[in-house]
């Protein structure tokens, strides 16, 4: 048997033993973080670490690649390298085992300096956490090793006994399987404690409550959004790898800055305060011409306003600035607060606690301006500050410092390239522009007269509405365009213009084809 065939077969299964080191101890890492709220999860940390120090032309590039799954790539993308970087310090360590045990302390030590900078992190958790884990890991290399290396036996040929390749073909299996397990366990953990704590609280009653919407608010058409949006199909839209778990009991609310006194506010001491019910149209910047980057809720809060003067807004504090408790930004005129819209701290939802991925324990909602500038989810702090002192997240990243939402409206009925009956038929679709009100909804089809539509009733000025539009359209293949004009008498415009820097703009379009059911 040749020395060379020995040499690679043995470098061989010390490098999948080191992959399957990792998956193990990356499996590990999860499920002990699982157990407990004071171990954040490392693969979580560790991706938050690679999103800060990311240029934001490639965060940029991420996310409009992969959208709303770029943090599933992130996180999947950290795993695939540590595989392979186990795999190579697995093969580098068939002579010496210092490789592998250098790679794995780097590791740990990666993992612990990652947890420890996500907020609620015990050390006195993580650390041994995160060792045990590195330790499991370094104990399935070395076990992995030992199981698979050849026995003693006589070697007739030069190929490496099968016995030995079955046993590592097994081993491998086996610790991608533990892996799997033990990683998914732990994010289920994860998951629901967060959403056993929250549903264990109640709201408490509003002092100003509002109505439920009526016939007169909602259509009730089929394919047509709802007037109010449910929470479990509200939009969702954050830079969090992982939905942040905060314990209501040990968050605080600060508003500092260029106040007059310094305020920090316990959960409880928010919910004690006089509550108000007010519906509102939250819309995203990165929504484009006909998306649904867009709901609408009755949102249960502290005016924005009240909070403010518990601390006293000092003279020339010109930006107030919402810090989420991982660190996200978001910035808008002071004025906002206090011009009469009804800007809330909200820490209900739909009559719900607010969910955790919108923002529990509490988020601002502020209506009219978009959510990268505005809505700041899991707040923990308002910063009174001056207006060229900071710029929010997204600012640097690209995207306008002022960021007031556009009148727009979306045709949901009927959808794009669909075939409708022959006969009387309702077109509709939703049309917003939160805090200013829409006043009028025309549509076209094809070269024909802009036609007006009909509108309900609007919850508030800052809720979007839905209009509708009966007609009998000829067989053959159609297009309808919409547009709104807004209570100021401007009519949204109709040249095409990308969502960044400060929104999308054009006029909505389906293509439909009219035809005899067959
Ligand atoms: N902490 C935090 N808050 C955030 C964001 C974020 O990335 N982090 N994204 C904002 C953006 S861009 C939007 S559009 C809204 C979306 O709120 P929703 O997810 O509840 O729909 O949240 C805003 N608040
Ligand atoms: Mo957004």
């Amino acid at each position: 048997m040749g020395k060379d065939n020995v040499e690679t077969a043995a470098r061989r299964r010390s490098a999948w033993a080191g992959l399957s080191g990792v998956a193990v101890a990356l499996g590990a890492t999860e499920f002990f973080s699982g157990l407990s709220v004071s171990i954040p999860s490392a693969i979580s940390s560790i991706g938050a670490v690679v999103v800060d120090i990311t240029p934001p032309w490639l965060e940029s590039f991420a996310i409009a690649a992969f959208g709303t799954a770029d943090k599933a790539v992130l996180g999947l993308g950290i795993i695939a390298t540590a595989l392979i970087i186990g795999w190579f310090l697995g093969r580098a360590s068939v002579r010496t085992l210092l490789p592998i045990i250098v790679g794995f302390v780097g590791f740990g030590a990666l993992g612990i300096a990652s947890q420890l900078a996500e907020v609620g992190a015990a050390a006195g958790a993580v650390v041994p956490a995160t060792v045990a884990a590195s330790g499991i890991g370094l104990l399935v290399w070395s076990g992995i090793r030992a199981w698979t290396a050849p026995r003693e036996r006589p070697v007739t040929d030069n190929d490496v006994p099968s016995i030995e390749r079955r046993r590592l073909l097994l081993a491998v299996g086996a610790a991608a399987t533990v892996s799997v397990m033990t990683l998914n366990v732990g994010r289920a953990r994860i998951r629901t404690r967060a959403e056993a704590e929250r549903l264990s609280l109640d709201l408490p009653t509003p002092a100003v409550s509002a109505a439920d919407p009526t016939a007169e608010h909602d259509f009730g058409l089929r394919g047509v959004a709802p007037i109010v949006v449910s929470n479990a199909t509200f939009y969702r839209i954050d830079t969090a790898l992982v939905v942040p778990r905060v314990d209501p009991q040990e968050w605080t609310l600060t508003i500092k800055g260029m106040v007059d006194r310094e305020v920090v506010l316990s959960y409880d001491e928010i919910l004690s305060m006089p509550l108000v019910e007010r519906y509102a149209t939250l819309a995203c910047v990165s929504n484009e011409v006909g998306d649904r980057l867009i709901g609408n809720a009755l949102w249960t809060g502290v005016p924005l306003s009240d909070i403010l003067n518990l601390a006293g807004v000092r003279e020339g504090a010109d930006q107030i600035v919402g810090r989420s408790v991982d660190g996200w930004t978001a910035g808008f005129p002071t004025e906002i607060a206090f011009d009469g819209r009804d800007s809330l701290v909200a820490v209900g939802m739909n009559r719900e606690v607010l969910p955790a991925d919108h923002g529990f324990p509490a988020r601002l909602v502020v209506p009219g301006l978009y959510g990268y500038v505005s809505a700041t989810k899991w707040l923990s702090e308002i910063e009174l500050t001056t207006w060229d002192a900071f710029d929010g997240y997204w600012i640097p990243r690209g995207w306008s410092k002022e960021g007031p939402i556009k009148t727009q409206s979306r045709i949901d009925r009927p959808k794009n390239r669909s075939k409708i009956d022959v006969g009387p038929y309702t077109f509709a679709g939703v049309a917003w522009a939160p805090n200013v009100g829409i006043e009028k909804v025309e549509v076209q089809i094809d070269d024909g007269p802009w036609e007006i539509a009909e509108l309900t009733v609007p919850l508030s000025v800052n809720s979007w509405v839905q209009w509708g539009f009966e007609a009998e359209v000829a067989e053959g293949s159609h297009t309808l365009r919409v547009r709104a004009t807004d209570a100021t008498g401007a009519t949204q415009s109709e040249r095409p213009v990308p969502p960044r820097p400060d929104g999308a703009e054009g006029y909505h379009r389906v293509h439909f084809k009219v035809a005899l059911t067959t």
